[in-house]
């Protein structure tokens, strides 16, 4: 009787979270956003709060490869520009982490999952800067891949990280413009300039294809997440988009992508390009980037040292809420 009982509540339940998750997955497909206080399914937050927070992750740690050039910028005027490029990639951590608090994870959780080596971010950050050059290269290339696979995130089904892209998407486009642009005077510069323009061009070329994620058929979040609408747009289409875009700005400064295999395709419309090395891209995400374990270092110190700031807004927080209290 107790059985049959537990059987028939269970089965009330099944049916219940069947009828949300039918209404949850129709709302989907008209392109509705679902909101924070939505009925979602667990598989659908949990996605999320991994994507947005490695998205948020990837945001910080990326401010460490150029904030090593903030004192060593050639000029007034690009030490000015870095600062505030580098400035913009903490407010795009800051509008990320916020969404996905939003989901029911807290900050302090988030980044003892970096800091702990259980959250990934973009391997694109365990790589080191150089020259100057990877300054531009990183603005041109790495904002520039960012940009494609962000645009379509403005669509993305959740509203909160849609909402943040808005804004993520519009600063990022001047980053690649001022990455570009440095690009584009080194290029037109001395022998040396340009040889070092193309020095990072040729460092920073696979790196940049590999921050789209592996193969489709080796990705095994991209199919989940295309039918939920999170991800709008498959890694190796982005990929191709990318590389469609920057061989003809390549070509335009007269720099030329590392990739003996790349070459047009009218029948596509696209170029052809070569395989990335997917056992690098593998050893980065295991955590054997070049510069990985300094970059978790800096990280954690900086968390450390902030330490005494937490502590003190706590307090005032607690003080506030007892005057209110006491009023
Ligand atoms: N690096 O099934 P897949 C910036 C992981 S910051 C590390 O395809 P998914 C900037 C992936 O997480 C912009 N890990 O996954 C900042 C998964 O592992 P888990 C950063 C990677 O999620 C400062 C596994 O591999 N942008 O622009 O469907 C200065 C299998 O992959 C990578 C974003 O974060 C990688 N490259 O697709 C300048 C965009 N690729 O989590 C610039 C938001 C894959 O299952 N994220 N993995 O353990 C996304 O669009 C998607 O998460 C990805 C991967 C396309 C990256």
């Amino acid at each position: 009787m107790y059985t049959t009982e537990l059987q028939k509540s269970a089965s009330v339940a099944s049916t219940e979270d069947a009828d949300k998750l039918a209404a949850f997955e129709a709302r989907v497909a008209a392109d509705e956003f679902i909101e924070p206080k939505d009925w979602m399914p667990e598989a659908y937050r949990r996605t999320l709060v991994r994507q947005i927070s490695q998205h948020a992750h990837s945001e910080i740690v990326g401010m460490l490869p150029e904030g090593n050039w903030i004192t060593r910028a050639p000029s007034l005027r690009r030490k000015a520009i870095l600062l505030a490029k580098v400035q913009d990639e903490a407010g795009h951590g800051l509008y990320l982490y916020s969404a996905a608090e939003t989901l029911g994870t807290s900050r302090e959780e988030m980044i003892e999952a970096l800091h702990s080596g259980k959250a990934k971010y973009s391997t694109i950050f365990n790589y080191p800067t150089l020259t100057w050059a990877d300054i531009g290269a990183i603005g041109w290339l790495v904002d520039g891949a960012a940009i494609m696979n962000q645009v379509p995130l403005q669509r993305t089904s959740y509203g909160p990280y849609a909402r943040a892209m808005v804004r993520v998407c519009k600063e990022e486009s001047f980053h690649q413009r001022q990455g570009y642009e440095i690009m584009m005077h080194l290029a037109a510069g001395t022998d040396a300039q340009k040889r070092m323009a193309q020095d990072a061009l040729n460092r920073w070329w696979w790196p940049s294809l590999m921050m789209f994620g592996p193969p489709d058929e080796n990705s095994p979040n991209t199919a989940q997440s295309m039918r939920w609408r999170i991800k709008r747009e498959t890694n190796d289409e982005l990929r191709q988009k990318f590389v469609d875009i920057t061989v003809p700005q390549a070509d335009a400064i007269g720099l030329t992508v590392p990739d003996p295999a790349v070459k047009w395709n009218e029948a596509k419309g696209g170029y052809d390009f070569g395989e990335v090395d997917w056992s690098e891209f593998y050893a980065v995400v295991k955590g054997e980037g070049p510069v990985a374990k300094e970059r978790m270092a800096v990280r954690r110190k900086a968390w450390e040292d902030g330490a005494w700031i937490r502590e003190a807004a706590d307090a005032y927080a607690a003080k506030q809420a007892g005057k209110r209290k006491a009023a």
